[in-house]
């Protein structure tokens, strides 16, 4: 047992660049997401000038602008951000799918760790709390998961 290797990432982000994606939609929420991204980014050691914030108009958009940033390939992790909620949305499911699933997809595609922010409930009020609210800040959340996998991943590179 003593030779098995057990290995995870540390959330060190000295070194490292990351792009955040943001959608506009639902902005009051949003702001407060990318706020906690931003904080855990810089609080690990991210350098403020190697981070990029790219906006977008909503969810739907988060993958498009992220399929171009991974192809770049100019950045270690990802964050996407954005706020869905069920009831003002009619095509809720189909927002949601076509963001997760595009995100998973690309992040498998160019092997980039892509920390999963978008925020997908059934009313404005449970969004807000967990955008800073009681339940957390799910950017802060979604930051320190791509500084983790991007840790990780260089390791496993190495
Ligand atoms: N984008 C979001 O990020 N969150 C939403 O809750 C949301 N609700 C929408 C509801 C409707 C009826 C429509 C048409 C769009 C909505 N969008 C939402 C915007 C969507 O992600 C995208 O930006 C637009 O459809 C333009 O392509």
């Amino acid at each position: 047992m003593d030779k098995i290797r057990d290995i995870s990432g540390a959330l060190t982000g000295t070194g490292r660049r990351f792009a955040v994606v943001a959608a506009r939609f639902n902005a009051r929420i949003g702001d407060q997401l990318v706020a906690g991204a931003l904080e855990c980014l810089t609080r690990h050691g991210v350098d403020p000038a190697s981070i990029l914030v790219v906006r977008v108009p909503g969810a739907w958009e988060i993958p498009q602008a992220a399929e171009e940033i991974a192809a770049a390939g100019q950045v270690d992790g990802l964050v996407a951000l954005g706020v869905v909620i069920r009831g003002e949305t009619p095509h809720f499911d189909y927002i949601c799918s076509a963001c997760t699933q595009g995100l998973a997809r690309l992040a498998e595609r160019h092997r980039l760790p892509v920390g999963l922010g978008v925020l997908t409930c059934d009313t404005s009020d449970q969004a807000a709390e967990r955008a800073g609210g009681k339940a957390g800040n799910k950017g802060w959340e979604a930051a320190q998961a791509a500084l983790e996998m991007a840790d990780l991943f260089s390791r496993l590179r190495a």
